[in-house]
């Protein structure tokens, strides 16, 4: 899944293809490098971002989707707003990929279920204001899985088919990189519930606080590409679904290493 992020604030690409044709040209390059779907998302969930209207969130969205789906590219619509996704999916996104795990807004088990479309539920405890007050577990594998079971439940409850749901530790969300690394150490906690697992941990702070300089200074975010694609070889070869990554090409190349690994087993 390569990331398609139409805003002017986010944290690695921010601003950079805001524009409408730099964002094709850019959506285009990624699917060229071997991206599967590209995510389009118009609201940073950055720490400390500020929240954009369900109105300025669709208008970066709907005609980069419209665009992307003419030419026959698969898109995700990174939201958890149920309007948003509605309009999106209108216009030829496939798959809602909900950072808020459906908390974010009650309306968006009804437009799931009524579109039939795939749904990301990644683990969420609140809106990037307050995250990391909310970063605070008694044993953080056990409570999201347990927190992702309750969401996976009402999604079902609310007339969604489990052939749709996918799942996602949302690293950095509500997460210290502790708290990070011990999930990806269990990651089987989460491929064990059977559904699709998707990581998103490109470019994110946790690798930049991993190779930290001697002097404390943390990895600038374009300079931790190397470690993202680490960490996709890892996901691929323990039975993660996808990868959500701003490079495709080591990204894609690195699953390659790990399936003919898998494969020659
Ligand atoms: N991370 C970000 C945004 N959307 N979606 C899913 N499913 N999982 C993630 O980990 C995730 C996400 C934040 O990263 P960005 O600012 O680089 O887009």
């Amino acid at each position: 899944m390569g990331v398609l992020n139409v805003t002017p604030d986010s944290f690695s690409d921010g601003g950079r293809y805001a524009d409408l044709e730099a964002a094709l040209g850019h959506a285009r390059e990624m699917t060229v490098a071997g991206a599967d779907l590209i995510d389009v998302g118009g609201e940073s969930t950055r720490p400390g971002a500020q929240r954009v209207s369900a109105s300025e969130e669709a208008r970066r969205v709907v005609p980069v989707i419209e665009l992307l789906a003419a030419e026959g590219i698969t898109t995700s619509v990174d939201t958890y707003r149920a309007a948003v996704a509605e309009l999106a999916l209108a216009s030829g996104a496939h798959i809602v990929n909900d950072v808020s795990g459906g908390l974010g807004d009650p309306d968006m088990a009804r437009v799931v279920r009524d579109a039939g479309c795939p749904w990301i539920l990644m683990h969420w405890r609140g809106h990037s204001d307050r995250m990391a007050e909310l970063a605070t577990y008694d044993d953080v594998v056990a409570d999201v899985r347990a927190e992702l079971l309750n969401r996976i439940d009402d999604a079902i409850a609310a007339g969604v088919d489990a052939g749709q749901l996918a799942i996602d530790p949302g690293l950095g969300f509500a997460k210290t990189a502790a708290h990070n690394w011990s999930l990806l150490a269990h990651l089987e906690a989460l491929t064990g519930l059977g559904l699709p697992v998707l990581l998103g941990a490109s470019r994110k702070s946790f690798l930049g606080q991993l190779l930290a300089d001697q002097d404390g200074v943390v990895r600038p975010t374009d300079e931790r590409g190397d470690a993202t694609t680490a960490l996709t070889a890892f996901a691929a070869l323990n039975g993660a679904w996808g990868v959500r990554v701003h490079d495709v090409r080591p990204g894609v190349d690195a699953a390659a290493v790990a399936a003919a690994i898998r494969a020659a087993r």
